[in-house]
């Protein structure tokens, strides 16, 4: 039960010099900011809009803090830009367990801590066409924004 787009998370080195340049260009401010040491990471969150579900939609400015972190391999490689997509649901543990059936490796067995005391987790790039996917239930969204799940249950 996906039902918005959370964030898209992206890569940078200097997250200051980054954060300035979505202000100035853009007008985004920063919403929250924080260190996450289990991701290995400093984050801005630049809140764009608020969804049906009572939630919001961000974009993550995201510098490592490790050499070993997952964002600091990416950057490595490839530079700066878009690491990740993150879609919001209700239910990340319902709908990870879902997707695993479905033969998609999800990279954890128990959601971790995200942004904002969210719960998260990964989907393996490999098996989602290179594309890095996060699930994230945020406190305090509800359901709102998903479709019904009989469509005649207007
Ligand atoms: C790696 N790959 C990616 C990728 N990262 N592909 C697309 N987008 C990415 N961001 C690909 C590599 O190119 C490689 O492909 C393969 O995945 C294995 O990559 P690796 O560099 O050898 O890395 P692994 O295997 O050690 O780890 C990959 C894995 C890891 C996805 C399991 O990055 C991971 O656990 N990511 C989830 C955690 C994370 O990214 N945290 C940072 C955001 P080839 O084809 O060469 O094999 S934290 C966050 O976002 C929090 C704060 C929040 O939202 O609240």
């Amino acid at each position: 039960m996906l039902t918005r787009i959370d964030h898209i998370g992206i890569a940078c080195f200097d997250l200051d010099a980054t954060v300035e340049f979505y202000r100035a260009t853009y007008g985004f401010e920063v919403f929250h900011s924080e260190v996450n040491e289990d991701q290995g990471v400093r984050e801005a969150m630049l809140r764009i809009n608020g969804t049906d579900d009572g939630a919001a939609s961000y974009v993550q400015l995201l510098q490592p803090t490790s050499d070993d972190s997952p964002v600091a391999k990416w950057l490595a490689r490839h530079g700066e830009g878009v690491h990740h997509i993150a879609f919001g649901t209700p239910d990340v543990d319902g709908d990870a367990a879902a997707i695993r059936d479905r033969g998609v490796r999800v990279v954890y067995d128990t959601p971790r801590r995200g942004s904002m005391g969210s719960r998260i987790t990964f989907l393996h790039p490999r098996d989602c066409h290179g594309v890095l996917t996060e699930l994230v239930t945020t406190p305090g969204a509800s359901a709102a924004g998903a479709p019904p799940a009989d469509p005649s249950d207007h």
